[in-house]
């Protein structure tokens, strides 16, 4: 049996990307910040299946240890302060979560045991203020945010790690992916939690921000399948992931009142200047033909699916009670 260690597996991705290694046979290690009240709702069913060790990734010693228990063959690195919107408010924590936790978890690696293969968590927030449409591995990078150039430092401290040391490690460009298990105040979530709301007759309105940026938005079950083939390649090498179709805002508020059968959605929404940002990103779409061709990936779900699949489980969530 393989073992594997995730950080970040209270997240969304690491939620499903513990599902997706446990049925494929993995011994599964997920590594957890200490917080003050409990926050392992999305791994609640997990719990009894994998082994959670205590640690935070701005602390060298605790990836270390992880290592020694763990005994990894696989490290996914999905740990980050992960909301663009916040990262402005915490530029130096994100730094040292994003960026300087990266390096952390390489140098643990190389010191421990430079076989493990290792997967960063990177962004399509990397190609910012965008260079070329859509973006692919080549593109120059832009970030226009602290989360953005804090990544860039995870990104560039991988791609060093593998030419320096000849490690095993790969950087994921994964574009914009989104499920039930998003966090809240991503957009996505606060649009399929809101009309969930609305439906239920519970609210009346939602409030935005900027409703013509563009995003590439993919399903996350399907982006953590890509996480696992990266590391099944036999050379490491850095992929975008992403559906190659971009909308905007204003769409997917269409697609999820479409969701309930409302088609004057305008009457429901309403905008706050207090929502937008110092520095946008207007417009993201991804090229993923690489990792279609290496890793025989591509994406299914698309963006009517994915607002039917978010606005039902959160009329399902809100209906039994449950929090979000
Ligand atoms: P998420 O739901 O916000 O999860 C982030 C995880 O990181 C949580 O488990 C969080 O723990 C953990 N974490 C935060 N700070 C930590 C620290 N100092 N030490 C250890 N763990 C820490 O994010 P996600 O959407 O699953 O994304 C996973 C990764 O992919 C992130 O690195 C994100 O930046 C990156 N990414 C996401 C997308 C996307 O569209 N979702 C796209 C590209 C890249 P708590 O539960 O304690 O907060
Ligand atoms: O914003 C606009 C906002 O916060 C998307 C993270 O997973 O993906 C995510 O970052 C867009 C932006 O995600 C609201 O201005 C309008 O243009 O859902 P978001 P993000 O910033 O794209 C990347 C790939 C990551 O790596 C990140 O970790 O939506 N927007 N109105 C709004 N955004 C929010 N949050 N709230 C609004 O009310």
């Amino acid at each position: 049996m393989k073992n594997v260690l995730i950080t970040g597996i209270t997240g969304q991705d690491g939620s499903y990307l513990a599902e997706l290694l446990l049925s494929k046979g993995y011994r599964v290690y997920g590594y957890n910040r200490r917080t003050s009240s409990q926050n392992t709702t999305r791994i609640t069913h997990l719990l009894d299946k994998i082994t959670v060790l205590y640690g935070d990734i701005t602390d060298s010693f605790s990836i270390y240890k992880a290592l020694k228990t763990a005994e990894p063959v696989e490290f996914y690195n999905l740990a980050a302060q992960s909301f663009v919107g916040s990262s402005w408010d915490l530029p130096e924590s994100t730094c040292e979560i994003d960026g300087l936790g990266v390096v952390k978890c390489l140098e643990a690696i190389k010191n421990y045991n430079p076989e493990i293969k290792f997967y960063q968590a990177s962004t399509s927030e990397l190609y910012g203020k965008v260079k070329e449409s859509p973006q692919n591995e080549n593109t120059p990078f832009h970030p226009r945010s602290p989360y953005g150039f804090a990544k860039m430092m995870g990104y560039w401290a991988t791609v060093n790690y593998r030419e320096s040391y000849n490690m095993f490690a790969a950087n994921g460009i994964l574009f914009n992916h989104e499920s039930p298990r998003r966090g809240i105040e991503f957009v996505t979530r606060k649009i399929s939690y809101g009309v969930a709301k609305i439906k239920l007759g519970l609210e009346k309105t939602i409030t935005l921000g900027n409703l013509d940026a563009k995003r590439d938005w993919g399903y996350a079950p399907e982006y953590v399948d890509a996480m696992w083939r990266i590391l099944q390649q036999k050379q490491a090498e850095d992929y975008v992931i992403a559906t190659g179709k971009a909308h905007t805002i204003r769409d997917f508020v269409r697609e999820a009142f479409a969701a309930i059968g409302i088609n004057n959605w305008e009457q429901y929404v309403k905008t706050d200047a207090k929502f937008l940002r110092p520095a946008e990103v207007h417009e993201l779409i991804g090229d993923a033909r690489k990792a279609e061709i290496n890793l025989k990936w591509k994406s299914k779900i698309d963006l009517s699916e994915l607002t039917k699949i978010m606005v039902n489980a959160d009329i399902e969530l809100i209906s039994k009670g449950e929090h979000k």
